[in-house]
C-alpha cells in the first residue's frame, strides 16, 4: 500500500498559499495571527471531508480521529502548522498532512485498523511570536497550565488567551488531552545530516536539550556625539559583546553545540542617541544535559561580568528550558524497520530542532520519522525536500501507523 504523492503534494501546495510569502514556496503564519486562522480553518475542512470526528481543546490543539475496530486509545500522528515568519512549506506541515494522506489511503483502501487513527495538529509549536515552543503540545500532556498558556504575552503585547478567541479555536476540549496509544510524527530533518549523508530516512533518537533565555538590559541613553567614551553606559555594547561570546562559545564547545542570538531589540533605536535599553534572546541547546548546563552558566557569567564593566543593569528571564528527551526504543526500531522494508536507507540521529512529539513522549511511547532538507535549509522560504522523499517519508508514516494500530 502507498500513499497518493499528487494528492499530499496538492495540498502541501495548498496550505503553503496560505500567508504565502510573495516570490517564494514558503509562508508566514505565527501562532493565532489571522493567518494562522486561515491555515487552521483548511486543515480542519479537510479532517472534515475526511469524515473524521474533530475536537479543539482549550489552548487550540485540534485532533481528527478515524474510529477503529475496537474502541480502544487510538495511534496519534501529527505536528505543526503554524509557522516562523519566515517559514518553509514543510516545517510542520508535512507531518499533519501526510497523517491525513494516511488516513485517506486507508479509507481509500476500505482497510480499518484495529485502533482509531488520529491526527493532530498542535498550537504554536513555533513559540516564535509567544514562548515556549511546542507550547500547545505541552500543555497536551499536562506540562503547562491552560491558564498560564492563556496568560502568557507575546512579543507583539497581546496574551494567548486574547488572541485564540479572537481566532476562534478557543475549544471546549479539556487539557491535558487523551493519553494516546503510542505517537510517531513525520518531519522534515531542517538540517543537513541526511542530504550529506546521502540517506532517504531519519530514524530519531531523540530530541536535544533547549534553553531560551530573554535578557534586558539598561544603561543610559545619552548624545552619541557629546558622550565620551569614558562615561557612557551602553547596553547596546553589552549585548553585541555577549551576542560574540554566544558565539565564541558554541566554537570553543564544538558540535553539537549551539547558540543563537535572533533577536536584539533597542530602545530608542535611533541614530544619535545611545541606546537607554536592548532586550535579546539567547537560545542555546546540546544533546548532553550537563553540557547545556555549563553553557548557560557560562553565558550568564560572561553577562554579568560585561554587564559589571559597562555599569548597565540586566534582568533574565527564562523563555523555554527542555531537557533532552530519548525516544521509545522499540518504536525507533519500528520506524528503522519499516524504512528498510521499503528497501530505503536509514541513519539514526538526535533531533536539533525541537517537535511536538518530544512532549508527547512524556505520556507514552513516542517517535520521529525525518525526511532530508535540501542544503539543510529550514525556517527560511527557501525550505525544501524532494518530492519523493516527502512521499517515501509519508509511506514509512503509513507502515508505523499501521502496524501500531493493528
Ligand atoms: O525552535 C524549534 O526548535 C522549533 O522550530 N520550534
Ligand atoms: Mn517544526
Ligand atoms: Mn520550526
Amino acid at each position: 500500500m502507498r500513499i497518493d504523492r499528487d494528492r499530499l503534494l496538492d495540498r502541501l501546495a495548498t496550505l503553503s498559499q496560505i500567508g504565502g510569502l510573495a516570490g517564494t514556496t514558503g509562508s508566514s503564519r505565527l501562532a493565532f495571527t489571522d493567518a494562522d486562522k486561515a491555515g487552521r480553518d483548511l486543515v480542519c475542512t479537510w479532517m472534515a471531508d475526511l469524515g473524521l470526528e474533530v475536537t479543539i481543546d482549550a489552548i487550540g490543539n485540534v485532533v481528527a480521529t478515524r474510529a477503529g475496530t475496537e474502541d480502544l486509545a487510538p495511534v496519534m500522528t501529527g505536528s505543526h502548522i503554524d509557522t516562523v515568519a519566515t517559514g518553509g512549506r514543510y516545517d510542520g506541515n508535512l507531518g499533519v498532512l501526510a497523517g491525513l494522506e494516511v488516513i485517506e489511503t486507508l479509507s481509500s483502501a476500505g482497510v480499518r485498523t484495529r485502533r482509531p487513527l488520529a491526527v493532530g495538529y498542535f498550537s504554536n509549536e513555533e513559540g516564535a511570536r509567544f514562548a515556549p515552543d511546542m507550547m500547545g503540545s505541552l500543555v497536551y500532556v499536562g506540562g503547562l497550565s491552560v491558564e498560564e498558556a492563556h496568560d502568557t504575552i507575546g512579543i507583539d503585547g497581546l496574551s494567548v488567551g486574547s488572541e485564540l478567541e479572537r481566532i476562534g479555536y478557543l475549544g471546549a476540549t479539556p487539557c491535558p488531552g487523551l493519553v494516546p496509544h503510542a505517537f510517531v510524527e513525520l518531519h522534515i530533518e531542517q538540517g543537513p545530516v541526511l542530504e550529506e549523508a546521502g540517506v532517504r530516512i531519519g530514524v530519531v533518537e531523540g530530541v536535544q536539550g533547549i534553553s531560551w533565555t530573554e535578557v534586558i538590559i539598561r544603561g543610559q541613553s545619552n548624545h552619541a556625539g557629546t558622550t565620551p567614551m569614558r562615561s557612557r553606559r551602553d547596553p547596546g555594547y553589552v549585548a553585541s559583546a555577549l551576542a560574540v561570546s554566544v558565539r565564541e562559545l558554541a566554537t570553543e564547545f564544538g558540535h553539537p553545540q549551539v547558540g543563537t542570538v535572533g533577536r536584539v531589540e533597542y530602545s530608542p533605536n535611533l541614530v544619535n542617541v545611545v541606546p537607554a535599553r536592548v532586550t535579546m534572546t539567547i537560545d542555546l541547546r546540546h544533546t548532553d544535559a550537563a553540557t547545556l548546563q555549563l553553557a548557560e552558566h557560562r553565558v550568564g557569567a560572561r553577562l554579568a561580568e560585561l554587564a559589571d564593566a559597562e555599569g548597565v543593569t540586566f534582568e533574565t528571564r527564562s523563555l523555554a528550558r527542555f531537557e533532552p528527551v530519548l525516544f521509545d526504543r522499540d518504536i525507533v526500531d519500528l520506524v528503522e524497520a519499516k524504512a528498510r522494508l521499503r528497501g530505503l536507507s536509514t541513519l539514526r540521529l538526535p533531533s536539533g530542532a525541537g517537535h511536538d512529539a518530544q512532549m508527547l513522549a512524556r505520556v507514552c511511547p513516542t517517535a520521529m520519522i525525518f525526511t532530508p532538507s535540501h542544503r539543510g535549509l529550514s525556517h527560511n522560504p527557501a525550505e525544501h525536500t524532494d518530492p519523493d522523499d516527502l512521499e517515501v517519508g509519508a509511506n514509512v508514516l503509513l507502515d508505523v501507523l499501521r502496524s501500531l494500530a493493528d
